[in-house]
């Protein structure tokens, strides 16, 4: 129950701006086991395939080509109930509609320079992960801290 996994990546805008390390402190942080991460330039096919539902969308071209305009940091994260945890915590997708607290709400502006993405279901983080990561990127280790984060 508490090995749920999801995928956080931070955007191209995000990693400008030197915000990789502020996103990765808030999940670890929380309690949250990182499980993989890589800097990585997405390609083009990845990153249509990874936004296919928003294909049809006016701002889905310029969608790819701004994640493509970068490296991303590209993570695995796990523990319980982290796919809606993951959401909560980096707010809502409209940054100007994101709460003080989260971290679209603390560190952008625009919906098209959100910095982040997080998978919004169980089911999705299962289909991200595997198309970001190959099976042998994904670390499984115990978290030491595991009894003094769940009760
Ligand atoms: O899951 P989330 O990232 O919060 O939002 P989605 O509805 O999946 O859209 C993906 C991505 O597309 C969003 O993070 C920014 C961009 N986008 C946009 O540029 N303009 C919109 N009106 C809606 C979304
Ligand atoms: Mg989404």
């Amino acid at each position: 129950a508490n090995a749920e996994r999801t995928f956080i990546a931070v955007k191209p805008d995000g990693v400008q701006r030197g915000l990789v390390g502020e996103i990765i402190k808030r999940f670890e942080q929380r309690g949250y086991k990182l499980v993989a991460g890589k800097l990585m330039v997405a390609p083009k096919a990845l990153l249509e395939n990874h936004y296919k539902d928003l294909a049809d969308k006016p701002f889905y071209s310029g969608l790819v080509t701004y994640m493509a305009s970068g490296p991303v940091f590209a993570m695995v994260w796990e523990g319980k109930e982290v796919v809606k945890m993951g959401r909560k915590m980096l707010g809502a997708t409209n940054p100007r509609e994101s709460a003080p607290g989260t971290i679209r709400g603390d560190y952008c502006i625009d919906v098209g320079r959100n910095i982040c993405h997080g998978s919004d279901a169980v089911e999705t983080a299962q289909r991200e992960i595997a198309l970001w990561f190959k099976d042998d990127e994904l670390c499984d280790y115990e978290f030491a801290d595991k009894k003094w984060v769940y009760e």
